[in-house]
């Protein structure tokens, strides 16, 4: 299948230039494509991916894709989707993200096999000494001001004011865009439906100096949104990071694991390698047996393994089980912090004491001594994922993990941290 029609059918396309040039130049030859992405932060989140992962199956249909790090366009900031005036970093800042994004991005995409990686360039290379008045007599002279103020971008801030600064951001995107044209025979420039905008001024830029004829495209993809209309991506917590220090690759999995049926077959068209008989399968599963989550699973499996590899997912898959089923007496200390980040955090002195005042007086886990005793007695209570029915059990540091805090459970699915204090 044309790697467009694939794309349409993955509802991955929002807005095209030039449906059927496009076709027809991807389908004739190998091109050189693009996406940036600007290092405003020391992460990606799972919005970033989308437009990478599509430079990937670019690659895969035979292109050649080109990741472009904004170390120039980063140290302005894109206007786009915002409502106020950005906060310069400083440089420094700027080239220490770019360096954290480059990072993922070669643990993301390189393959190890150098023809088939996706090629890494930062902008800053050559919008970095770019003198002021060649700025303005080579590429300013080719920008309309009305141009540029009908822009959604721009008009939307008009109101609250816009500087010259980010007001200029489009113009040396479609520098970039030139230049890739230029230098690297970049054809096709992708983003997100808000870099529309960004892309279109880059192909009249492209025009301009290279005459009407010149073959460059612009292909955007839409923002997502989940079937009780918010927005995609966010979770109660924020967003969710590809960086495993701001969100476990456990956490990154639950995400998955808990998107919606109604959510999952276009997430595993939007996000996955997998065939179309494949998800047509999953899908049948979803409508025949959703209780069993099979999609759900396969999309976290899948979405997990790309971004953390096999081992962070292993593990994951065994949190996520042992916490399922209670026996978190095989997790280790570590994992049991990862998984019980949100569960109310207590402390209690290390001291051997009996379990009705250990749950009564020290923690205030059970609202009374009667309520404990009855609540230990049916068998409500464990530790270390034990139940525990004997009233006069002493609790002491062995029940903890590394002698550093047990974790209590009272009922099905009430989970308590209680942290040990003191030598
Ligand atoms: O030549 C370019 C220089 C910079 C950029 C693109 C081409 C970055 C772009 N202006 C931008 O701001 N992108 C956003 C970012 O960096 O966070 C997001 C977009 C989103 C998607 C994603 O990057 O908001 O739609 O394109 C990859």
């Amino acid at each position: 299948m044309n790697i467009i029609d694939e794309l349409e059918w993955r509802g991955a396309i929002n807005q095209q230039t030039d449906k059927e040039g496009l076709r027809e130049l991807t389908e004739s030859k190998s091109i050189a494509l693009y996406c940036g992405v600007d290092p405003t932060g020391d992460s990606m989140h799972i919005g970033h991916l989308i437009p990478f992962m599509i430079l990937k199956r670019f690659q895969l249909a035979g292109h050649q894709p080109v990741a472009l790090i904004g170390g120039g366009t980063g140290s302005i900031g894109d206007p786009s989707g915002r409502t106020s005036e950005r906060q310069l970093q400083t440089m420094e800042q700027v080239d220490e993200n770019a360096e954290k994004l480059s990072d993922q991005m070669r643990q993301l995409f390189n393959t190890g096999d150098e023809t088939s990686d996706i090629r890494l360039l930062n902008n800053i290379d050559w919008l970095g000494n770019m003198k002021f008045l060649d700025f303005l007599r080579e590429y300013g002279k080719e920008f309309n001001i009305n141009t540029m103020l009908a822009k959604d971008i721009v008009s939307s801030r008009l109101e609250t004011g816009i500087s010259f600064t980010e007001f200029s951001y489009q113009i040396i995107q479609s520098i970039d865009f030139l230049h890739l044209y230029q230098e690297e025979n970049v054809q096709l420039q992708i983003g997100g439906s808000d870099q529309w905008g960004n892309i279109t001024s880059g192909l009249d830029l492209i025009r301009k100096k290279e005459g009407a004829e010149a073959e460059a495209y612009g292909l955007t993809i839409p923002l997502l949104l989940k079937a009780d209309g918010t927005k995609f991506g966010k979770s109660a917590g924020g967003a969710i990071w590809l960086d495993p220090e701001k969100t476990t690759p456990y956490e990154f999995y639950q995400f998955w694991y808990n998107q919606d049926d109604r959510d999952v077959d276009k997430y595993l068209k939007y996000f996955t390698f997998l065939s179309q008989e494949e998800i047509a399968d999953l899908a049948k599963k979803t409508e025949k047996e959703p209780h069993k989550r099979t999609a759900q699973k396969v999309l976290a499996e899948e979405m997990t393994r790309f971004v953390h590899g096999q081992e962070a997912l292993d593990e994951a898959i065994q949190i996520s089980e042992a916490l399922f089923s209670g026996n978190v007496q095989d997790l280790t200390a570590e994992q049991i912090e990862l998984s019980f980040k949100d569960v109310p955090a207590l402390e209690a002195p290390r001291q051997e004491v009996d379990l009705v005042s250990f749950l009564v007086d020290v923690t205030e886990i059970s609202p009374s001594r009667r309520q404990a005793r009855e609540d230990i007695k049916n068998g409500a209570i464990y530790l270390k994922g034990e139940r525990v029915q004997d009233l006069d059990y002493t609790v002491s540091e062995k029940d903890s993990y590394e002698g550093r805090f047990i974790l209590v459970r009272r009922g099905k699915k009430r989970y308590f941290m209680v942290h040990l204090t003191g030598e």
